[in-house]
C-alpha cells in the first residue's frame, strides 16, 4: 500500500562551493527539483525545499592554495555567486543555506557526539600518506596518482574522474601530493569510521526489498555496493579546513566533508523554521533528495547509515537522482571550463531564464547520459517555445484584443470539435500529475506543453480570423474557449517555466489559479478585460547561437595548448659550444621517397644535401606519403654515423619536431635556400 504523506522535505545536492553551476548540475539536480517542489506548492501542499552551499572538502582548499587566497575567500565568493544565479533562474528553494553557519557547525558536531557517545564508530590508527614537504596529510583529492583500473595519470586519491571508480588512495599508482608534488611518506594516523558493515542487512531491507520503485539507476548502484560488501568508513580527516571533530585529543582534524554534508539540509531546516523537527522527526514528512547520480552512494548507503545510527530522523522516501548532461559531444568539465555557466548565461540570455529551464528539462538525462548542443537550444526555442506555445497565446489573446477591444466574449453553443478539444486538454492533468510525482519530468512537460499543442491546433483548426467574416457569433465562443485554454496553460507550465507562467496571467490580467482549476473551462469569465498581449518567447538567430560556439571552440583551443604545455619534456643536459659545432647539419632537398617494403614506418629517400646526394632511410612513414615529401627542403644532420637499414646504408638524419599531440613536422627553411647551406 502507498503510504499517505502530510508534508514533504524536499532537499537538492548542496554544490560545492568552489565554482560556479553549469547546465550539468541544474538538469541533473536543480531543475528537477524546482519543478516537483512547485508543483507541490501549487497542489497547496505542505512542502518546504532545502538548499545551500557546500563549504567544506579538499576541492576548496586546493581552489584555495591555487589562488593564493584562504578558503573562506573562496566559498564567500562562490555562496554569494551561486545563490544569485539560483535566483536568477528562478529556483525557488525555502532557503539556501551555507555549511560554515553557526547552526550547522552545531547541529553536525551534534550529530557526531551523538554517535560517538553511543559507541557507533570504531577508533583506527593506520597509514596514511603525509607531505613531508608541505608538512599536511594528504587527504582525498590533496594525492593524485594513476588510476589502477584505466590508466588515467591524474586520478584523485578518492576517485578517478576519467572512469567514475571510487578509489582509496592506497590504490593509485604513482601517488604523489598535489600540494607539493612530492612523493609522500606513510604517517600513522588515528581517525573515527562508521561502520557501513553493520547496517548492510537493514539497507538490504529497507532499499533492495522496500524500495524497489526508485528509479533503476539509483536502485542498481544501491544493489551493487550492497552486494560488494560495505566497509568501515572515515569519517575524519587531517585538515585544517572544515568542523572540529568534537572529541578530545582530536587536534588537527576535522569531520569528513561528506559526513557533515548532508546534516546541512538539516541544518538548513533548523535555519528556515523553529518547526523544524515536525519535517525532521514525523514519519508523515515524505523525504526526498534530488541528486547527481555521482552523490547515490553517499545520500543511499551513508548517509541513512548516519541517520539509522542516530535514530531521531526520518529516511528518504525517494533519491531520484540523473545521469549526466554532456555538452556538445563533451563531458562537462569545470577544470577544463567545457561548460556552460549559468552566471554567464543569465548575463547573456536576459530575460530567457525559462528557455534554459526549458531546454534542460525537455533534454534532461533521466534515463542514460544526454548531450546539450546550442542548435538543439535552438531548434526547441524556435520550433517549440515560439511557434508553439508563444504563438499560440498570443494569437488568443491578440484576436481577443482586435475584435473585442479585450473584453472576454461568451461561450455560445459547443460544437462536437469544441467538446473533443476540451476533453483532450481536461486529459492532461492525470498524466501530467503523475509523471511529476513519479520524477518522469521529460513526460510530464511533454504533457504540460500539450496543452498549448491543442490549442494552437484548435485555433488552426476553427480560424476565427476567416470565420469573423461570416459568422461572428461563432467566433466568441471558439475564443472564449482558446482564453480558457490559455488559463490553463499558465498553469500546467508553471512548475517549469514560472516567469512565462507569470507573464502569461499578467496578460490575462488574472490571479495566480490553484492547481486543482486545471482542466476547467471557467477560468476567465464573459465579461473579464485581459490586459495587453506582449510576446512570450522571441525566436533566437543563428548569429547568437554561433558567439556561443564560437566560445567553446575557443576553450578548446586553450585546453589544447595548455595541454599541450603540459607535456613539454625537460631541458636536457648542457653541452658546450665545441659539442654543438660537431654536428653538421645542412639544407637538403628531398629528390625521391618511396616505401621500405615489408616495414609500416620506414621511407626511403634520396636526399640533395649540396654537398653529395644520398640515401636516408627514415621512420616517418606514418606520418607522410612519399608524394608530399618529394621535393621539400629539410634540415639534415649529414655527420651522424652512417647505418644499414633493411638493406640500405642510411647516411644522415632528417630533422623533425614532434608536436604533443605526437606528430611529427617537417623542418623547412622558411625560404628557398641553396643545398648544403649550413645551419648552425
Ligand atoms: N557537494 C558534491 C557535489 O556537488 C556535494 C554534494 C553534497 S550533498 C550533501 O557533487
Ligand atoms: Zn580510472
Amino acid at each position: 500500500m502507498r503510504k499517505e504523506f502530510k508534508r514533504y522535505l524536499v532537499t537538492s545536492a548542496l554544490p560545492y562551493a568552489n565554482g560556479p553551476v553549469h547546465i550539468g548540475h541544474l538538469a541533473g539536480v536543480y531543475i528537477p527539483s524546482d519543478i516537483y517542489t512547485r508543483y507541490l506548492r501549487l497542489k497547496g501542499c505542505d512542502v518546504i525545499s532545502v538548499c545551500g552551499s557546500d563549504e567544506h572538502g579538499v576541492p576548496i582548499t586546493i581552489k584555495a592554495r591555487k589562488e593564493g587566497i584562504t578558503p573562506q575567500q573562496v566559498v564567500d565568493r562562490y555562496h554569494e555567486l551561486i545563490k544569485k544565479s539560483f535566483e536568477g533562474l528562478g529556483m525557488s528553494f525555502d532557503i539556501y543555506s551555507r555549511t560554515s553557519s553557526a547552526t550547522h557547525a552545531e547541529t553536525a558536531s551534534a550529530f557526531f557526539r551523538k554517535l560517538y557517545d553511543a559507541g557507533k564508530f570504531i577508533e583506527r590508527t593506520s597509514e596514511q600518506y603525509y607531505d613531508t614537504e608541505a608538512q599536511t596529510f594528504l587527504a582525498d583529492r590533496y594525492i593524485v596518482g594513476t588510476c589502477p583500473k584505466c590508466g588515467n595519470d591524474r586520478a584523485y586519491g578518492d576517485q578517478c574522474e576519467k572512469c567514475g571508480s571510487t578509489l582509496s588512495p592506497d590504490e593509485l599508482i604513482d601517488p604523489h601530493s598535489a600540494v607539493s608534488g612530492s612523493v609522500p611518506v606513510k604517517r600513522e594516523t588515528k581517525h573515527w569510521y562508521l561502520p557501513l558493515n553493520d547496517y548492510e542487512a537493514f539497507l538490504r531491507e529497507w532499499i533492495l526489498d522496500g524500495h524497489k520503485e526508485w528509479k533503476s539507476n539509483v536502485y542498481g548502484q544501491c544493489k551493487s555496493w550492497l552486494d560488494g560488501g560495505l566497509q568501515p568508513r572515515a569519517v575524519s580527516r587531517d585538515l585544517d579546513w572544515g568542523i572540529p571533530v568534537p572529541v578530545e585529543g582530536a587536534e588537527g582534524k576535522v569531520l569528513y566533508v561528506w559526513f557533515d554534508a548532508p546534516i546541512g539540509y538539516i541544518s538548513a531546516t533548523k535555519d528556515l523554521t523553529p518547526d523544524w523537527e515536525k519535517y525532521w522527526k514525523s514519519e508523515d514528512t515524505k523525504l526526498v533528495h534530488f541528486i547527481g547520480k555521482d552523490n547515490i552512494v553517499f545520500h543511499c548507503i551513508v548517509f541513512p547509515s548516519m541517520l539509522r545510527a542516530h535514530g531521531d530522523y526520518i529516511l528518504p522516501e525517494n533519491v531520484p537522482s540523473n545521469e549526466f548532461l554532456n555538452l556538445e559531444g563533451d563531458k562537462i568539465s569545470t577544470s577544463r571550463n567545457w561548460a556552460v555557466w549559468l552566471h554567464e548565461y543569465l548575463e547573456e540570455f536576459p530575460g530567457k531564464e525559462d528557455v534554459l529551464r526549458y531546454v534542460l528539462c525537455a533534454n534532461a538525462p533521466e534515463t542514460k547520459d544526454n548531450d546539450f548542443t546550442w542548435k538543439d537550444f535552438q531548434a526547441r526555442n524556435n520550433s517549440e517555445l515560439v511557434a508553439v506555445l508563444g504563438n499560440f497565446v498570443n494569437r488568443a489573446l491578440v484576436l481577443t484584443a482586435k475584435y473585442y477591444d479585450g473584453v472576454v466574449p461568451a461561450c455560445g453553443e459547443l460544437n462536437d470539435y469544441d467538446r473533443a478539444t476540451i476533453e483532450e486538454m481536461a486529459a492532461v492533468k492525470g498524466s501530467l500529475e503523475s509523471n511529476i510525482e513519479n520524477y518522469h519530468f521529460r513526460e510530464a512537460l511533454k504533457d504540460a506543453m500539450n496543452i498549448a499543442r491543442i490549442g494552437n491546433k484548435y485555433l488552426a483548426d476553427t480560424e476565427p480570423w476567416k470565420v469573423v467574416k461570416t459568422d461572428p457569433e461563432r467566433v466568441k465562443t471558439i475564443l472564449n474557449v482558446a482564453l480558457q485554454i490559455t488559463a490553463n496553460t499558465a498553469i500546467a507550465i508553471e512548475p517549469f517555466m514560472p516567469f512565462s507562467a507569470e507573464k502569461m496571467l499578467r496578460m490575462l490580467a488574472v490571479d495566480r489559479f490553484d492547481w486543482e482549476r486545471l482542466g476547467a473551462t471557467d477560468l476567465i469569465p464573459a465579461g473579464h478585460r485581459i490586459g495587453k498581449a506582449e510576446l512570450l518567447f522571441e525566436k533566437i538567430e543563428d548569429d547568437v547561437i554561433q558567439r556561443q560556439l564560437d566560445k567553446l571552440a575557443a576553450t578548446k583551443a586553450a585546453n589544447l595548448a595548455a595541454e599541450a604545455a603540459q607535456n613539454i619534456e625537460d631541458q636536457k643536459d648542457n653541452i658546450s659550444f665545441d659539442d654543438f659545432q660537431k654536428m653538421d647539419i645542412r639544407v637538403s632537398t628531398i629528390l625521391t621517397a618511396e616505401k621500405v617494403a615489408k616495414t609500416k614506418k620506414l621511407l626511403k629517400l634520396t636526399v640533395d644535401t649540396g654537398i653529395d646526394q644520398r640515401e636516408i632511410v627514415s621512420g616517418i612513414a606514418e606520418h607522410f606519403t612519399p608524394e608530399e615529401l618529394i621535393g621539400r627542403q629539410v634540415l639534415v644532420l649529414v655527420n651522424l654515423e652512417p647505418r644499414e637499414l633493411k638493406g640500405t646504408l642510411s647516411r644522415g638524419m632528417i630533422l623533425m619536431a614532434e608536436d604533443a599531440s605526437g606528430k611529427l613536422r617537417l623542418l623547412e627553411p622558411n625560404e628557398k635556400t641553396n643545398n648544403g647551406a649550413i645551419v648552425g
